[in-house]
């Protein structure tokens, strides 16, 4: 068969489309989205399956004791260190269909559509699937890429434990992905992650493809409230030592503090945990997270200092204890020049409509840009809608952005 010109190579949207409706159909939600938490059965379900293609794509698989997943497609100078493409399978609890699980499939697709025509690449290839990276079952997120980066410290990830009490090391071992290959001891030459935006600009610019340029910084905090349980009916108003009222203030502070670092500061109370959690018990405990973000370091900064001063103001108001402990702080990054570079130049050859752009929300790429050559392409979702059952994305999108990544791969590698 003549081999095609590699510049006219395609991937197959079809295909692409329907790996992800399969993989979909493991952990569904109640709304049409996806629910596999890092490390459970669902999650396991979809690491298994992942594997299975791997295998039937003639990619040779290795997973690491983070359990981190490699599926390595040769290359003609297999000395070189690989290229790699993926993101993570896990979910968060009322995820999407989409968020993570297209970068995997569509590195996959990359590798479908050059074993279809027969293109070697120099480098060799890698898909890769990263443990944890949402972080809502083990927190802090991006948690196994932190420690292929050498941002979190192995022996820390593999203790961090989920609401039930079971550990990270002890969830690897019982869904069988505790590797063999220590994490972080592992050739990398470059670094491409496809996502969706999660987020309106593309779809507002009717834009295609996203030339991600860099990422914002983050803080994530665990909050505690201490006051006093007492009767909800023969206590009078003032004197309550009300953990509740005293968190619901700090809710709002931290919407208010965002919106004072408007347009960029992003400000977050995902999690409330109120105790006894009795509707005739004034609440003695209440522990909720915060989570910070902002382009700029020194903006995130002055964001921590206004929330730990708000949390003594309202201790000394509520008269109650607040303790803030630091869950986690990825500064802002910029993506390597080269790859992004790379990226533009595809998109371009492509002819697809595509602007520059820092991404919103955190991603294994942010990790290892840390430490290797790395940059993302993102591709509209609907309404800029994630981290919702009703995520969704253009089949045409998600092939664009498939298109850009199987080009800007065979620029980095080199074809053979
Ligand atoms: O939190 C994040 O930005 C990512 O979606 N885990
Ligand atoms: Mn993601
Ligand atoms: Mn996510």
């Amino acid at each position: 068969m003549p081999k095609p010109n590699p510049s006219r190579i395609r991937v197959n949207g079809g295909r692409l489309w329907d790996s992800i409706m399969r993989i979909a159909q493991i952990g569904p939600g109640a709304e049409g989205g996806s629910s596999r938490l890092a490390l459970s059965d669902e999650d396991k379900q979809a690491r298994d399956l992942f594997v299975a293609w791997c295998r039937e794509a003639d990619c040779r698989v290795t997973v690491d004791d983070m359990g981190n997943i490699f599926a390595r497609r040769e290359g003609c100078a297999p000395q070189l260190p690989p290229v790699l493409a993926g993101s993570h399978l896990d979910t968060q609890p009322h995820g999407g269909k989409f968020d993570g699980i297209y970068g995997v499939l569509a590195a996959l697709e990359v590798v479908r559509a050059l074993n279809d025509c027969g293109q070697e690449t120099q480098a060799p290839l890698e898909i890769v699937v990263w443990t944890n990276e949402e972080g809502c079952r083990f927190a802090p997120a991006m948690l196994a890429s932190g420690v292929f980066a050498g941002l979190f410290d192995k022996q820390f990830a593999w203790s961090r434990v989920d609401a039930d009490g079971r550990s990270v090391r002890d969830e690897l071992q019982r869904i069988d992905y505790f590797g063999d290959q220590s994490c972080g001891a592992h050739p990398i030459g470059a670094l491409f992650e496809a996502h969706i935006e999660q987020g309106p600009i593309l779809e507002r610019d009717r834009d295609t493809i996203g030339v991600v340029t860099g990422a914002q910084g983050l803080r994530w905090y665990d909050i505690q409230v201490r006051g006093r349980d007492s009767h909800a009916g023969s206590t009078p108003m003032p004197g309550r030592r009300d953990a509740l009222a005293a968190a619901a203030q700090l809710v709002l502070a931290v919407q208010d503090m965002a919106r004072r670092h408007a347009p960029d500061a992003v400000g977050t109370v995902g999690e409330l945990t109120v105790s006894p959690n009795s509707r005739n018990t004034i609440p003695g405990g209440a522990d909720f997270t915060v989570d910070l973000r902002h382009p700029d370091d020194d903006t995130l900064a002055a964001l921590d200092a206004a929330l730990r001063k708000q949390c003594a103001e309202v201790a000394a108001r509520c008269e109650v204890q607040v303790e803030v402990a630091d869950i986690w702080h990825n500064p802002p990054l910029r993506f390597n020049p080269s790859c992004v570079d790379a990226v533009r130049a595809a998109a371009a050859h492509l002819q697809y409509r595509h602007q520059d752009m820092v991404s919103g929300a955190g991603h294994d790429a942010c990790q290892v840009a840390r430490i290797a050559p790395t940059a993302m392409i993102f591709v509209p979702c609907a309404g800029g809608v994630s981290h919702n059952e009703h995520e969704s994305a253009e089949a045409d999108d998600l092939e664009a952005g498939c298109n850009v990544l199987l080009h800007a791969m065979l620029e980095t590698a080199g074809r053979a």
